[in-house]
């Protein structure tokens, strides 16, 4: 009787020998029902016997009770158990836009070279922008820039920096030579968009200032970068051009992109493009900042960034960079 119940496989096997052994209709039920017709002291005898097989029987279901209800609160635990390490992804992760991973490309390749880094205001003082840099009022190169001014202060005495050099002044100022630094940042100009220019861009310059620095160090740095930027199979030139704070200047050309140097269409046949300008930093440009001209020299260069990103990913259109459609983004 009880080996049957230890081994019931079920909760509801359980129930249903419940039911059979102490139920209406059980052995038991009909052995009390005869108890009346029993004499006093065998009634008594049968009574009590009748208590203990009940007592036997109730201990035994609660017993396998017990184990079957810890085996099934075991299985289903297990069942719902839940795996806190798993990581469901709910947002889909962004990237930095390109114009910014240009800038960290940028300053990567200048760091190994030993540049530091510098940063300065976007809004700027005529001083810093201009005169300081060689342009005397008035000066027809002045027209060059398309300058937004600011409303504050004396007549075009404040305005949106147009180059980066504004921050060259600064260091210069305020550090001793030797000076290897880079200067990115954002600049302004009035010009109308097209498929080649922005109004609002950002340029990097560099500048060096050390004892005995000459154009072909110049020219060695901005090789060793153009190669190390672009890769082995675009190289460099320098042609000679005009800046009123470089003396001699030169615009900075690299191996077209597009066609390596055969000739195409983006560079017009030549197999070069223009990529920014550079030059040796002209005597009053140290002079106004306190540095001995007779014991320094130093050269400086500027390149537009967004203009070297299209270069680097072979686009042809700088209104890609602005006009935010995710599909373009999402390329870089
Ligand atoms: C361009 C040309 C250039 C510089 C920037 C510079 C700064 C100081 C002194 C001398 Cl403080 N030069 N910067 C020099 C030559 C060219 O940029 O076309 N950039 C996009």
């Amino acid at each position: 009787m009880t080996d049957r119940i230890a081994t019931a496989p079920s909760l509801t096997a359980l129930a249903e020998l419940s039911t059979e052994l102490l139920g209406k209709r059980s052995d038991l039920a009909q052995r009390k029902a005869r108890l009346g017709q029993l004499a006093p002291d065998e009634r008594r005898a049968e009574g009590q016997k009748l208590n203990e097989e009940r007592d036997a029987i109730e201990a035994a279901l609660a017993a396998r009770r017990a184990e079957l209800e810890a085996a099934e609160r075991g299985a289903r635990y297990e069942a719902e158990r839940l795996d806190l390490t798993e990581v469901i992804p709910s947002m889909r992760r962004g990237h930095l836009h390109l114009v910014t991973q240009a800038i960290e490309e940028l300053e990567d390749t200048f760091v190994g070279m030993g540049f530091t880094v510098a940063e300065g205001p976007v809004v700027e003082t005529d001083w810093y922008n201009f005169e300081a840099l060689n342009f005397p009022a008035g000066h027809p190169a002045r027209n060059m820039y398309d300058t937004l001014y600011v409303d504050l202060g004396d007549a075009e005495s404040t305005l949106l920096r147009t180059h980066t050099s504004p921050v060259q002044i600064r260091v210069m100022e305020n550090q001793k030579p030797p000076i290897y630094s880079i200067m990115p940042g954002l600049t302004h100009r009035r010009d109308t968009t097209d498929a080649s220019h922005l109004p609002n861009f950002h340029q990097i310059e560099g500048l060096v200032v050390d004892e005995g620095i000459t154009f072909g160090d110049l020219a060695g740095t901005l090789e060793s970068f153009t190669r190390a930027y672009f890769g082995g199979d675009i190289t460099s030139r320098l042609r000679p051009s005009y800046f009123p704070f470089t003396e001699p200047s030169a615009e900075y050309d690299i191996t077209c992109v597009f066609c390596k140097g055969a000739g195409c269409k983006t560079c017009g046949r030549t197999g070069w493009l223009e990529l920014g300008g550079c030059g040796m930093v002209h005597p009053n440009v140290l002079t106004n900042v306190g540095i001995d001209p007779e014991a320094w020299s130093g050269f400086a260069f500027g390149f537009g960034i967004e203009r070297m990103a299209l270069m680097r990913h072979g686009i042809d259109d700088i209104r890609e960079l602005v006009t935010n459609d995710i599909r373009f983004l999402e390329q870089f």
